[in-house]
């Protein structure tokens, strides 16, 4: 919602998240969701779909490090990437610093996300015109159904629970990305906020353990988020493939990271008592 010169996000439980705006660069409806970008004071560019923070140039790198790298890391030899949702590009920008991916597909519902992040946050969008990046303007739970070529990571960066993102967060829709993954394949999915939708957070992590055969949860700090600890499902089908980390490689890379690094890819799997109890079901 725009009041005067301050975004404000309802978190629902009688908490906001304003932002002071300076300029209102879109706002459309969209085939599947309303579309709104800012010019904010003091966060840069702001996205907002249905009303919600998507991303915004001051944290947008948080989130997407940790999406991409953590499971990129922690796969031997990434070749084949999916990525749902994403239609910033702010996800496939990272995984193309990856010397060994060869190959990304990306799945967006939207192409109005994609097309506006191109004009008004390149920042994020400019690899997607990168020759491994591949495109397709789809709903990703049909893409899933009858796609055949697996992958080596599957990566669910989508919008809430609600709207067109609903049913990236089924057993259904799991249960085909399961078919997808490798062998040694690893899927990670954003898993909702801790403090103010424990519920979305539980019932997403339940559903992943009835499809995967090893869900773990990892974290980060997101400002613009709903409560600021945001969460993660990192899944796959082989339990040492939970345990490794190519630090060599990460070492080797040197790529030019402001969040992840060795220390936060240990790190970001200690997870605080409440949180093993919404994520581990216990
Ligand atoms: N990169 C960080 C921003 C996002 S965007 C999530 C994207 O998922 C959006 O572009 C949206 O259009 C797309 N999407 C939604 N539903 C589908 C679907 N069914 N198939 C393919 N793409 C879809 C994530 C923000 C995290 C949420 C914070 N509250």
């Amino acid at each position: 919602m725009i009041s005067g010169i301050w975004y404000t996000e309802d978190h629902k439980d009688g908490v906001t998240l304003s932002l002071k705006v300076k300029e209102t660069l879109v706002s459309k409806r969209t085939p599947f969701q309303k579309l709104d970008i800012y010019e904010t004071e003091k966060y840069g560019t702001l996205l907002t779909l249905d009303d919600l923070v998507m991303t915004t140039t001051k944290d947008e790198f948080v989130y997407h490090e940790l999406i991409t790298h953590v499971p990129l890391f922690a796969h031997k030899q990434p070749e084949r990437v999916l990525i749902i949702g994403g239609g910033d590009g702010g996800t496939a920008r990272e995984v193309v610093k990856h010397p060994t991916v060869t190959h990304v597909d990306m799945v967006e519902i939207d192409q109005d996300v994609v097309e506006m992040s191109k004009q008004y946050m390149p920042f994020l969008s400019e690899d997607l015109t990168n020759p491994k990046v591949h495109l397709f303007f789809q709903d990703g739970v049909e893409f899933v159904k009858k796609a055949s070529t697996a992958y080596d990571v599957i990566i669910i960066d989508s919008t809430d629970p609600i709207g067109p993102g609903e049913g990236l967060f089924n057993s259904e829709f799991y249960t085909n990305c399961l078919k997808l993954l490798s062998d040694d394949g690893i899927l990670v999915a954003q898993a909702e906020s801790v403090f103010n939708c424990p519920d979305w957070v539980w019932q997403t992590f339940a559903k992943l353990r009835e499809v995967f055969p090893v869900v773990k949860a990892y974290l980060g700090t997101i400002p613009t988020y709903p409560g600021g600890l945001w969460s993660f499902a990192f899944c796959c089908k082989q339990p040492e493939v939970a345990q490794f980390f190519d630090e060599a490689r990460y070492e080797k890379l040197q790529l030019d990271l402001r969040y992840y690094n060795q220390a936060i890819h240990r790190a970001c799997f200690a997870l605080p008592n409440f949180v093993q109890k919404l994520c581990q079901g216990r």
